[in-house]
């Protein structure tokens, strides 16, 4: 019996510690697409403009709460980071919360890698996520 009443002060325990803030649902078809730079792309000097793509949802500044709509990361030079919290806001995790499509990006000599993933109104990716294929460029 004792075990029993532990187990479920555990159980209550583990559902308050859940996270408040739930994954928004994207709708089927939904995609995003990083329509320039293409894999490969040589960018002599690093500076360029990334333009971003999205198929089925649409844009809305971060801190809006409405259906089938996020806003655009780009995550630089790193693998993606976990589906079901808000992306780090970091350089590696570039936040465009006023909705922007198209940003401008400087990236030091080297490889790197550039993948797009969307967010909703607090920044969690959606479920299922929307995200881009990982594409490298290069900056001699
Ligand atoms: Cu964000």
């Amino acid at each position: 019996m004792t075990m029993c009443i532990r187990a479920v002060v555990a159980a209550a325990i583990v559902a308050i510690a859940a996270p408040v803030l739930a994954a928004e649902p994207s709708p089927e078809g939904a995609k995003a697409y990083i329509i320039w730079p293409g894999d490969g792309t040589v960018i002599k000097g690093g500076k360029f403009w990334l333009r971003m793509g999205l198929v089925n949802m649409g844009v809305a500044p971060a801190g809006v709460e409405k259906p089938e709509t996020g806003h655009h990361h780009l995550i630089i030079d790193a693998d993606l980071p976990p589906l079901d919290e808000p992306i780090p806001n970091d350089s590696n995790h570039l936040h465009f919360g006023k909705g922007q499509t198209e940003v401008r990006i400087e990236l030091p000599p080297g490889t790197h890698t550039l993948q797009m993933l969307l967010g909703d109104a607090n920044h969690i990716p959606h479920n299922p996520p929307v995200q881009s294929e990982k594409i490298t460029i290069v900056v001699p």
